[in-house]
């Protein structure tokens, strides 16, 4: 079984370079945007021709295989992890920066056997840096392996999170109520990337200390989840248990000192899970 996992990894990754690439020519073209749960969560055609273009390549090899992705998600299929190989798949993670050609875009593919990741692929396309991740044997960035961060103290610490998509003003003010306390520690600074795969692989390379984030879905931490924790970082949920990856809350960072301070930090709050049964009519 290990070689046919060795497999779709080289398959995986040479699809995200053929996605990469899709997502590199549409960005001169004039982009056509359409929103999904709310007026800022945002969906392009390319998203949806890059996620067709991946499942077909993915089915015709691997026809057994189950896919949990975005768009198809968008579109009304089910988002459940069964212990099927499944296969995860963000075509364009940092919509917002494609749409406004922000310079940081990554295609995310995720590979998970049991319910357990078994690779991670995140190809940030316009950097070309390919990070990738096979359970038990490390992670790497265009083929250098990739080490965590060695800082213990918070406060030489740089944190990256998002604003995420809801404007609802009671997420909105937890938000906002965890920064200011994650700011007041003090940490050196807070980045965000635009893309919750890039801001996983800057905990991989050891660039900032942690991530955290309530609100981004499987799709967009399923790959960096392994790239971060093959380079020796944790994963945690904002409560400090175990993380749940349909449960839209992760802490992501260099060691469990670091996620344990910023747990502390975090007003936490449970939006609706990925898994969650479509709500009645
Ligand atoms: C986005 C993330 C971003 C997060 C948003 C959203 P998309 O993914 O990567 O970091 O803040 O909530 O989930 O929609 O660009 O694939």
């Amino acid at each position: 079984m290990a070689d046919l996992w060795q497999s779709a990894m080289d398959h995986a990754v040479a699809i995200a370079r053929k996605a990469g690439e899709v997502v590199r020519e549409a960005l001169v073209d004039e982009r056509k945007v359409m929103t999904k749960s709310s007026s800022v969560d945002l969906v392009t055609q390319t998203d949806q021709k890059v996620e067709q273009l991946i499942i077909q390549s993915v089915k015709e090899k691997f026809p057994t295989h189950k896919f949990i992705g975005e768009e198809s998600v968008a579109a009304g299929e089910s988002c459940v992890l069964t212990d099927s190989p499944t296969w995860i798949i963000d075509p364009i993670d940092g919509t917002t920066n494609f749409v406004h050609a922000f310079p940081f875009i990554a295609v995310s593919i995720g590979f998970s056997v049991k319910k357990q990741m078994e690779f991670g692929v995140v190809y940030s396309c316009l950097e070309d840096k390919m990070y990738t991740a096979r359970k038990g044997k490390g992670a790497f960035c265009n083929g250098e392996p990739l080490q965590v961060s060695a800082q213990q103290d918070i406060k030489q610490s740089i944190i990256a999170t998002e604003f995420g998509s809801s404007r609802d003003p009671e997420t909105v003010d937890n938000i906002f109520r965890s920064l200011r306390s994650i700011l007041c520690i003090p940490v050196h600074g807070v980045r965000g990337a635009g893309t919750a795969a890039i801001n996983m692989c800057l905990v991989a390379s050891g660039s900032v200390e942690a991530y955290y984030e309530i609100g981004i879905h499987v799709w967009d931490v399923a790959a960096g989840s392994l790239i971060v924790s093959e380079a020796g970082g944790v994963l945690v949920d904002v409560e400090g248990g175990d993380v749940d990856l349909m449960s839209r809350r992760i802490v992501a960072a260099n060691s469990r000192t670091i996620a344990q301070r910023i747990v502390k930090e975090i007003a936490s709050f449970s939006p609706s899970r990925d898994d969650a049964p479509p709500a009645k009519q």
